[in-house]
């Protein structure tokens, strides 16, 4: 028997099947967005404004074309849909979709004969969904923050201050344009990407989980609740029915929601016992698929987005910077996470300008010079969340001398301005101390190991980079895919709670990993040494941008 997990990122659909015997991952497949499904024009799966960067969104009939398109490819190898018993999935955070009224009686009556996305054509109240990288929403956050009391209550209450693409910026920013849209009803419901991808599995509305719920603005931390005041202020003065619209129960993130839809057996062999565990936020499915269980495990995933996260038992909300959500395996405790915009885009950008995308001559570059002696590159190709850049640009430090005033280049200079190949480095080590240092800042300060995961975790030289900043091994997942390992997961521990309610995440998922290098202790004193300095320059390089 197996357990499926579903994975819908920036980049494309993605599906592990975890056999229950071997606790391996037996099967995969995936879809692409801008290779497979060319007709809706995206680049790595989003559409950037042209007139402003700012706006970024993804189509929804892509999404949900990608899921047929996965299915139709599983049916073709013959998978055996009968043997999976529970089914959980991935969605990036804070991404949203909206459905008409027709939806529930559209997704209720879906005829197996055909595709989803055929006759789901005319569920969407918006079709370009507002995405995790749209920084289009300063302005709500700004209200939201007055209205308040400032960002650290909005912290306090939510776990983040106000965030530009948190969900009920977003929904604010839709309901200023167009509030008949919500009071209407002609918007009958908002799901995460995440409840999105399970309403199709479950054939109805799926609700939000509480992990993902965290990435929202809406959702307090301490009392496992909708905001009342935040609700409020998103909806401008309707919070009755905002909370209808979201769903008025948000689920913990292990719970059972339902059994597979009719649709699913009948079209593709599903049995009518498999059961559906709700699905959460990618970061919260990674904590999970590097088995982060204890404090001291620090997680860190190298992807479109780079993030870095560990399990704590105290949150410590900052009005500055970071994030606090649920734990998605034990609703007792939560996780610190900060996310950086510029993770693969960053690195695949100066890769090309300085080596012409050569990896291994960006590797050597990155590994060739010593620690802390070429200076760094704050380098933003897109708006930055942490730390909080808004317009794209980069700042270039080419030493650490006393001083060195930083050389600002904007966009349309990147490629005469920064081709040294030193800049792989520059930027490299610039992202790590940056990490470490702002751990601190939100208190994951008491670090054991660092698991590393996503894309350029096969780069050794950025795994040294780490080992050395952090001072401690660097360890990385013999099965990669965190975010839908973790949800197949967490489908075996959902089905497992259900029938012993005390079943720790730990009893069915506690992985082994490999050590894939120490730290060298003259470095890591080196990055310790230097770590005031690079606040004061990283602070410099947001002012110069900020100017
Ligand atoms: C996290 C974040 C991204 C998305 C997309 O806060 O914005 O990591 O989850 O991966």
């Amino acid at each position: 028997m197996s357990f499926l997990g579903w994975d819908l990122s920036t980049q494309g659909v993605k599906v592990s099947v975890l056999s229950e015997n071997t606790h391996k991952v037996v099967y995969t497949k995936s879809v692409n967005f801008d290779k497979d499904l060319p007709e809706f024009n995206t680049k790595g799966g989003m559409h950037v404004r042209s007139e402003d960067a700012s706006v970024v969104s993804s189509p929804v009939k892509m999404w949900v074309k990608a899921v047929d398109l996965v299915l139709e490819q599983m049916k073709a190898d013959r998978f055996d849909f009968a043997q999976v018993k529970a089914i959980s999935g991935s969605g990036q955070q804070h991404g949203s979709v909206y459905w008409k009224k027709e939806a529930s009686n559209l997704l209720a009556n879906l005829n197996p004969s055909y595709s989803l996305n055929s006759q789901l054509k005319d569920a969407w109240a918006v079709l370009n969904c507002p995405i995790w990288a749209d920084s289009s929403t300063r302005k709500e956050c700004e209200f939201v923050e007055k209205k308040m009391g400032g960002a650290q209550m909005v912290a306090n209450v939510s776990g983040s201050r106000a965030y530009e693409r948190f969900t009920g910026m977003q929904i604010l920013k839709l309901w200023r344009a167009d509030s008949g849209l919500f009071l209407s009803h002609k918007c009958a419901r908002i799901s995460l990407v995440s409840s999105f991808l399970a309403s199709l599995f479950v054939g109805k509305f799926a609700p939000i989980d509480k992990s993902d719920a965290c990435g929202m603005n809406l959702f307090d931390l301490h009392h496992h609740c909708w905001s009342e005041d935040l609700l409020s202020l998103v909806s401008e003065g309707h919070p009755d029915v905002l909370r209808e619209i979201l769903g008025r129960k948000v689920y913990d993130s292990s719970a059972v929601i339902g059994k597979v839809s009719s649709y699913m057996q009948k079209r593709y062999g599903f049995q009518n016992t498999c059961q559906v565990v709700c699905f959460s936020g990618d970061n919260p499915n990674s904590l999970a698929g590097l088995g982060l269980s204890r404090e001291g495990d620090l997680g860190i995933t190298l992807g479109t987005s780079d993030c870095i996260f560990g399990v704590c038992k105290q949150p410590k909300p900052s009005a500055d910077m970071g994030h606090f959500f649920i734990n998605p395996v034990d609703n007792s405790s939560f996780m610190g996470m900060l996310c950086y915009k510029n993770g693969s885009l960053a690195r695949e950008k100066i890769c090309e300008l300085t080596v012409g995308k050569n990896w291994s001559a960006f590797d050597s570059s990155v590994a060739n010079f010593r620690p802390t002696t070429q200076g760094f590159l704050f380098f933003y190709p897109l708006p930055e969340i942490v730390p909080s850049v808004r317009k794209p640009g980069a700042v270039l430090f080419e030493n650490l001398s006393d001083d060195e005033k930083g050389k600002v280049v904007q966009t349309a200079d990147f490629a005469n301005q920064l081709v040294h190949e030193a800049n792989n480095r520059r930027v490299v080590e610039a992202r790590i101390l940056s990490m470490r240092l702002h751990c601190e800042t939100i208190g994951l300060d008491k670090i054991d190991r660092v698991i590393v995961t996503g894309g350029a975790s096969q780069s050794r030289a950025i795994l040294q980079c780490i080992a050395d900043v952090f001072g401690k091994p660097v360890l990385i997942a013999d099965q990669s895919d965190s975010a839908s390992l973790g949800a197949a997961f967490r489908a075996q521990h959902g089905l497992l709670k259900m029938k012993r309610p005390n079943t720790s995440f730990l009893d069915v998922y506690n992985p082994e990993f490999h050590v894939a290098t120490h730290p060298n202790n003259h470095a890591h004193k080196k990055y310790s040494e230097v770590l005031p300095e690079f606040e004061v320059l990283e602070n410099k390089a947001t002012a110069l941008l900020f100017r």
